[in-house]
């Protein structure tokens, strides 16, 4: 247990689901758990809110395995791979605290690490406070110019996928991966009606995602990214996915932030990626 980062009232370790570790997040504004395995946040909650966050009650937690919901980080590939793990081996791997601190007026920062690869130095900034924001730097550490894709998988928690709308993607060039189309006829607010799979080309600052059931809106504001991922499993994909319940895809939303596909990173030897995403709400009325 990485008992010498624990700061009392603030954060603290322990053994979670399936025994993997886990660390506890306390902040004057929210609380966030976050699993070293896969860097994953699995919660994040502001007081007196419903979680922002959607977790499978059906999730697995186990070496190897990724876990459902959250913010699976996606690197260095997006999709499934034939040699490797599908959405590359950084949501699957152990990565290991290197700081945590309090920042400002009670924030939480913890600065986490994947071992070390081939050609990568990667690591994950989390900070938890009245928001959730992460950052991922990705550093070409070979001599090589190299491309890889990132994305933060988020599952967003909605009281009712049929009330919910996403706003901010207008205009925006799409690639379905239900109908293999491309179009670029995005309207202003997105429903769900039906599997949902499209990865938007998007550099848009912010995306908003009213969710009338709790109340408020959900601003998901990136950096660093070309690309926006949209996706609901609806019914039947729901009932195909052993870690996830048959009805969850009516309580979730995945605006995904990052660079994938057309939209890959390619760095220079030497080169730098970063990759942010911040999480806020905010009453609807
Ligand atoms: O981001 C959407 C997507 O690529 C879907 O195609 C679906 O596969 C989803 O990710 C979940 O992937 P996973 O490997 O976590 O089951």
């Amino acid at each position: 247990m990485n008992s010498d980062h624990e700061i009392l009232g603030f954060v603290h370790f322990c053994t979670g689901q399936g025994g993997l570790e886990r660390v506890e997040i306390e902040t004057p504004w929210s609380t966030a758990e976050i699993y070293l395995h896969g860097a994953h946040v699995t919660a994040f909650r502001k007081m007196d809110e419903p979680p922002l966050l959607f977790l499978s009650s059906s999730s697995e937690f186990a070496p190897g395995k990724a876990i459902r919901g959250g913010i699976p980080v996606i690197f260095p590939w997006f999709g499934p791979r034939d040699d490797g793990p599908a959405h590359g081996f950084a949501r699957v791997s152990g990565w290991a605290v290197a700081a945590t601190d309090i920042i400002g007026d009670g924030a939480v920062e913890i600065r986490l690490v994947l071992p070390p690869v081939p050609d990568f130095h990667v690591e994950l900034t989390i900070t938890v406070s009245q928001t959730l924001d992460l950052e991922l730097r990705v550093t070409n550490t070979s001599d090589r110019e190299i491309s890889f894709e990132n994305c933060f998988h988020t599952y967003l928690e909605i009281a009712d996928i049929h009330q919910t709308t996403l706003a901010g993607l207008q205009g925006a060039a799409r690639f379905d991966k239900i109908t293999g189309r491309n179009t670029h006829e995005s309207p202003a607010e997105i429903t769900i009606t039906a599997e949902t799979d499209r990865i938007y080309a998007d550099s848009s600052p912010s995306l908003a995602v009213s969710d009338p059931g709790h109340n408020r809106r959900i601003r998901v504001a990136k950096s660093g990214s070309v690309s926006t991922v949209v996706w609901n499993p609806w019914i039947a994909k729901s009932k195909a996915m052993p870690d996830f319940g048959d009805d969850e895809y009516l309580r979730m939303l995945c605006v995904e932030s990052g660079n994938v596909a057309d939209g890959r990173v390619t760095l220079p030897p030497g080169g730098k990626s970063i990759l942010r995403q911040t999480l806020s709400s905010e009453p609807l009325a």
